[in-house]
């Protein structure tokens, strides 16, 4: 259910080998059934969980095994708002496109991927602040809460993660 990875995913449609079809009329045919394809619920994942780090991945699973319980399909993608800006605002501008209703962010320390998930996207951010080696996790759950108006981080409590994937669900569920 869950697809574990630190690479960006392509986005868009895919398209047939060697380019598709060169007849009009079967191109035509192709281009209707592809529409009804994007209508259909494929097994696409709704709730995309990212974090900053790697070292993260221990406290982002309750999570994912929150959206388990609760039959939710979701990704898994590591990337920083300070070391991968450029990922995270492509992952992010793609989200609703790809089917994501829901995204989950994680970080520890200056917690800016939340935050910055929700100002490249219109989608509810759900922001985990994660306990770093100093300062108790406060620097990164006021980093993740103290969002300026109109750019909102649904914050969860400090390791939170598995209300965070709880409250996916109720988002999703509502
Ligand atoms: C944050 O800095 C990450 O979310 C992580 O919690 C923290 C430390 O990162 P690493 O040095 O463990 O990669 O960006």
């Amino acid at each position: 259910m869950s697809e574990i990875s630190e690479e960006p995913q392509p986005t868009g449609t895919a398209t047939p080998a060697g380019g598709g079809p060169a007849d009009p009329t079967e191109a035509a045919t192709m281009a209707t059934v592809e529409e009804a394809f994007t209508e259909i619920d494929v097994d696409e994942p709704h709730v995309g969980i990212i974090m900053g780090s790697k070292n993260d991945k221990p406290k982002m699973e309750p999570a994912g095994k929150a959206l388990e319980e609760l039959g939710i399909r979701y990704e898994v993608r590591v990337m920083s708002a300070h070391r991968d800006p450029e990922m995270v605002r492509e992952y992010c501008q793609n989200a609703r496109m790809r089917g994501l209703k829901v995204i989950i962010a994680g970080a520890g320390m200056s917690a800016a991927l939340p935050g910055v998930a929700a100002a490249h996207t219109d989608l509810p951010v759900i922001g985990v602040p994660i306990l770093g080696k100093s300062l108790g996790g406060l620097d990164a759950l006021l980093s993740a809460v103290q969002m300026p108006p109109g750019i909102p981080v649904a914050c969860v409590a400090i390791d939170g993660a598995k209300n965070a994937g709880v409250l996916a669900g109720r988002i999703i569920n509502a």
